[in-house]
């Protein structure tokens, strides 16, 4: 047996997809959390001084979307062709561009500068992106790709509660309903429930 272990902060984000898969895959893993004070012990030991990092038998696995990629192909949540692995790859990089836009006002220290680049955003920017990421979700049966289960959704569900904190947004399910049911979709698949009930609670 294959000794397993994901590091990630103790939040949700960027880890959580590729937890969520892990469990999907019935696969026994350590959750390791690492928390802001042992991280700079660990960062350099990490392949790109970031997390999530992902361990099989000492080997390390970064990047997150190329982690749910690969847990993926091994977990049956891979398109079934090309086309349909370039439509999961289009969806997770266009909801990576929403996020890296939601990003650049969560993360901007200078308060003047965050509030004005939020208001900015709010109206002229999420709209039109946000409405583009449901359409593709309502085109796909409440997935983001392929018109089945993948791992874009998994890979969303995972980041969703993040981006409502980003976007300042946590009404997002009413104006978006399609959002709610991607998230819903994969947190009640039994093996990420069991998973989801037993892990510790974040907000996001
Ligand atoms: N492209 C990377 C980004 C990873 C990333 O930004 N990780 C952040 C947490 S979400 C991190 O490790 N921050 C701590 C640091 O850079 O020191 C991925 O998708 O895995």
């Amino acid at each position: 047996m294959p000794v397993v272990k994901f590091y990630y902060f103790p939040i949700k984000a960027l880890g959580e997809g590729p937890r969520l898969l892990l469990a999907y895959g019935g696969q026994e893993f350590q959750d390791i959390r690492v928390d802001k004070e042992s991280w700079p012990e660990f960062k350099p030991k990490t392949k790109y001084g970031q997390m999530p990092i992902l361990e099989i038998d000492g080997k390390q696995y970064a990047q997150s979307a190329a982690i749910c990629r690969y847990l993926a192909s091994r977990y049956g949540l891979a398109g079934a062709d090309a086309e349909q692995n370039f439509e999961i790859d289009e969806a997770v990089d266009f909801f990576n561009d929403i996020r890296a836009k939601a990003a650049q006002v969560h993360y901007e220290e200078d308060e003047k500068v965050k509030e004005k680049r939020h208001e900015t955003y709010s109206q002229t920017v999420y709209p039109d992106l946000l409405g583009k990421l449901h359409d593709i979700v309502q085109r796909n049966n409440g997935h983001l790709a392929a018109n089945k289960l993948t791992w874009a959704d998994f890979y969303f569900a995972g980041v969703y509660d993040y981006m409502k904190v980003m976007l300042r947004r946590p009404d997002l399910d009413q104006q978006y309903p399609g959002f709610a049911k991607v998230y819903e979709t994969v947190y009640s698949l039994p093996k990420v429930k069991a998973f989801a009930d037993a892990a510790p609670k974040t907000d996001f």
